[in-house]
């Protein structure tokens, strides 16, 4: 011991750099290497703390080895490049993946072995980057996943946000939110002996910085040309976050952009005459940009600072691919402007980097001196939008004259496209006259005048896609159809889909194992319709004995972990049914625990003989509400509450357990994933665009009891429908149901009524629920007049309950079962679906680092 940690680096292992040898020995080297030499802690201590950074760096240093190599290969070589557009990226922990995708996971074990470490300690050590909110952040970190293992050339584009999604913390108040600090904990204030901000996976980029303009106005030259002008400037200052593919030496690049001011930006003067904050006011505008994930938008400052996000991301990013497109020149000198759709696609992930579409127009035309039909005809070959919702608050809008003010020169150019969509109109569609004013870009309500950002990408991309079949219909039926009918071959749908690298492979390596040993190949890691193969041992017992042991570690890794956080000591033995999504109405958490509430009323009324007889069942609900949506807010506070009287009752607690899962996030999933057996997905039909979860439980054999929405029709389809449970309205019964109810014509069902019931009578504590149930109540309407048909689907919901608990009972056939969801699988892997865009959507090919 040296005297100044309790734990201090192994003396006998030399301190050298060996960034690529495979040998533990020399990996243990390199990662004491980076204990001692890289200067973010005392190189004194090598608490697990210090061992998460320097493995990270000396991980890093592989991942810059093959990023350089793939960098120069695709330069080389020129491909046609996908630049994914992103607000959003949830990448969870990136170590395990990494040295997973990398394949020298057991290498570094044994090294950190040598070191004294353990590596399944040291990964716990590694904080979430939560740079998105839920499942659409979630898909575009899949989707970089894809794209790396599938060789195909590509670059996502983000922002590095300060603070990502909250941290959600439950009190007897209910949720609370803190800041979730990803770049340090601040416990780091006092062991960081030279405190910097940092991540040890980015790699800043001082080489690479763009300005970016807000605010100014139009500037007329005399040749007629117009320049943006004026206002204030910042700059974006990229960082790169390499993102391995499977087993290949293709890495790819996540750039996140940071907002800062530039050295003149300081005011000097100001500054000496003690004027510190006006001196320094363009730094603190520049910080705020990138301060948080998602600023409340209520007020018109926050609406702002949203908007402002927006168009950051989108001009650092085509100035960037625009730099590129330049930087390669063919052999004849500069490229011609016609080929640039044939070098990029911009996909746009929702409506969120919408201003792309205006940037790129503007580019093309003030500084580079296209004409508006040649840099339209650029534009719409390059651009292509996915839609993800047909909820009426997520389909933005902004207000005209905000947008005026703070982008002058693009709404000039929306304007234009606004007028020419119209004329198009008039002259090819007189049959489309009187709903000229849904369809057209610019809502000129003199109350409320806003642009809407879907529509300015349907008129203004190539493809438009939703993200699985159903929605995808609904999207051409209804939001869209007017431009179907315009356009009819510009809609398409790719179903969405998740790697099963973190969410098999790596989250689950026991039953990984007794995949590749069934199957006698792994190759299903990268080819998961291999899966298939699985069906037809689907009930030989040798198979179904591994499966069930596999299923009971995890269960049991699970338990602990909800003692750990929750206090709540579970049962391994009791039915593992999980529910963990963001919290909204539509995705019906408010069902699922009146249902367990029924549950509860009816145990209780039990004789324990009948009791006995029950299938104990564990009900989990984790996710987050957004801090100002009260309705959710209050769905946690049940669930707590409901926890709280159950839990601690001593009548029933070995037969039902309530647990809510406190900060739910990807590290959280990776670990209530391979232990859940049931899985509820039960959104209102036609609500849920897809859902991503759903597949990621399928595929860890958890069987799912749901709606038929979204992505769940599909996976019923793959896996069996004897396989799922099934229940509640179809989407196209929705709008009549509605109607129904309107008209008096709803009966509810008395164990509907019982439940609520319960709840007001106190039996969960005093705090005032009725907000919440009236919502269930009353006329018809959105978020009120039981707008989700919680009360309609309640019936079917516990008839699908009591199937789920009879087949429960019959250890066989749900394993069965079990090993037939993991075997149904294969299409929802996101190498599918990232393939589909590929061909279908972005025309680009493999470009393999040799
Ligand atoms: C979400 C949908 C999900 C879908 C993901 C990914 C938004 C706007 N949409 O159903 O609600 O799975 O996108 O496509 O976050």
């Amino acid at each position: 011991s040296n005297g100044f940690s309790k734990r201090g680096i192994p003396s006998e292992i030399p301190a050298e750099a060996h960034p690529l040898s495979e040998e533990p020995t020399e990996i243990a080297s390199n990662i004491n290497y980076h204990a001692q030499y890289s200067p973010h802690f005392s190189p004194l201590k090598f608490e697990p703390e210090q061992a998460f950074y320097a493995t990270a760096e000396s991980v890093r240093d592989r991942l810059i080895q093959q990023w350089n190599e793939t960098y120069v290969h695709f330069h080389k070589n020129d491909p046609k490049q996908t630049y994914y557009l992103s607000m959003e990226y949830l990448q969870g922990r990136a170590l395990t993946n990494a040295i997973g995708n990398l394949n020298i996971y057991d290498a570094y074990a044994d090294a950190l072995n040598k070191l004294g470490h353990q590596l399944e300690e040291i990964v716990e050590q590694e904080k979430d980057a939560a740079l998105g909110n839920g499942g659409l952040g979630r898909l575009a970190s899949c989707f970089l996943d894809s794209m790396a293992t599938l060789n195909l050339p590509a670059w996502g584009y983000g922002l590095r946000y300060r603070y990502g999604l909250f941290k959600q913390r439950i009190t007897k108040e209910g949720q609370e939110e803190l800041a979730e600090d990803w770049l340090e904990d601040p416990k780091h204030m006092v062991s960081i002996e030279i405190l910097q901000k940092f991540s040890p996976w980015e790699i800043v980029r001082h080489d690479v910085v763009f300005p970016v303009r807000f605010f100014g106005q139009v500037q007329v030259n005399p040749d007629g040309s117009r320049k943006w002008v004026g206002g204030e400037v910042i700059q974006a200052l990229a960082y790169d976050v390499p993102i391995p593919g499977y087993k290949t030496k293709n890495t790819l690049s996540l750039r996140l952009w940071e907002a800062k001011a530039s050295a003149g930006d300081v005011n000097l003067s100001q500054f000496n005459d003690g004027q510190y904050e006006s001196a320094l006011q363009l730094h603190s505008r520049a910080q705020q940009i990138c301060a948080v994930l998602y600023p409340g938008d209520a007020t018109e400052e926050g609406k702002l600072l949203r908007l402002k996000q927006q168009f950051f991301l989108c001009s650092a990013s085509l100035q960037d691919i625009i730099s590129r497109f330049k930087e390669r020149k063919d052999g004849n000198g500069p490229r011609q402007w016609s080929e640039f759709p044939s070098k990029v696609a911009v996909q746009l992930n929702d409506t969120h980097p919408t201003l792309a579409i205006p940037e790129l127009m503007r580019l093309l035309m003030d500084d580079e001196g296209l004409g508006w039909d040649e840099a339209w005809d650029v534009t719409t070959r390059t651009i292509a939008y996915t839609n993800h919702t047909v909820l009426p608050e997520a389909l933005e809008k902004w207000s005209q004259p905000v947008m005026w003010k703070l982008l002058p020169r693009h709404m000039e150019i929306i304007s234009e496209i606004d007028k020419r969509f119209v004329e198009l109109i008039h002259s090819t569609r007189p049959d489309l006259e009187d709903k000229v004013d849904n369809i057209r870009i610019l809502d000129n309500n003199p109350q409320k005048p806003v642009v809407r950002m879907a529509n300015l990408c349907v008129v203004s991309s190539h493809t438009v896609n939703g993200v699985a079949q159903l929605h995808s219909d609904i999207l051409k039926a209804e939001l869209f159809s007017d431009y179907v009918s315009i356009w009819p071959t510009r809609f398409q749908n790719k179903t969405n889909g998740i790697t099963p690298r973190r969410w098999l492979r790596f989250c689950s390596p026991e039953l990984s194992s007794i995949i590749t040993k069934w199957l006698k190949t792994d190759e299903w890691v990268t080819n998961l319709d291999l899966l298939a193969n699985l069906r037809k041992f689907a009930d030989d017992e040798d198979l179904q004995a591994e499966w069930a042991s596999a299923k009971m570690a995890n269960k049991e890794r699970l338990a602990q972990y909800i003692l750990q956080v929750t206090g709540v000591s579970i049962d391994p033995n009791s039915l593992f049914d999980i529910q963990v999504k963001r919290i909204h109405e539509y995705k019906r958490q408010l069902l699922n625990i009146l249902g367990t509430i029924y549950r509860y009323k009816k145990l209780k009324e039990m004789s324990p003989e009948e009791r006995s007889k029950t299938t104990p069942r564990t009900v989990m609900i984790g996710g987050k509400a957004f801090a100002t949506y009260t309705n959710a807010k209050r769905i946690v506070k049940l669930v707590n509450d409901v926890g709280a009287v159950v839990n601690t009752d001593p009548e029933v607690n070995n037969y039902l357990k309530v647990v809510f899962v406190p900060n739910y996030n990807v590290s959280v999933a990776e670990m209530l994933i391979p232990g859940s057996e049931l899985s509820q997905h039960i959104s209102t039909a036609g609500m849920e665009a897809s859902g991503t979860s759903n597949m990621k439980f399928a595929l860890n054999g958890c069987l799912i009891i749901g709606t038929l929405d979204g992505a769940n029709i599909e996976i019923r389809e793959e896996i069996g429908e004897e396989n799922f449970f099934l229940f509640g309205a179809t989407a196209d019964k929705v709008p009549q149901l509605r109607k129904d109810r309107e008209n008096g014509l709803f009966k509810p069902d008395p164990r509907f009524e019982e439940a609520k019931q319960f709840i007001r009578s106190g039996a969960f504590g005093t705090y005032d629920y009725n907000p919440l149930l009236e919502s269930l109540e009353g006329n018809s309407g959105y978020g009120h007049g039981d707008y989700f048909l919680v009360g309609h689907d309640f019936p079917s919901y516990m008839d699908a309950l009591a199937k789920v608990d009879e087949a429960y009972n019959d250890k066989k056939k749900w394993l069965k079962m079990s090993i037939l969801s993991t075997a149904g699988s294969g299409k929802f892997s996101s190498d599918r679906t990232i393939g589909q865009y590929a061909k279908e959507i972005w025309n680009t090919q493999q470009c393999p680092v040799p």
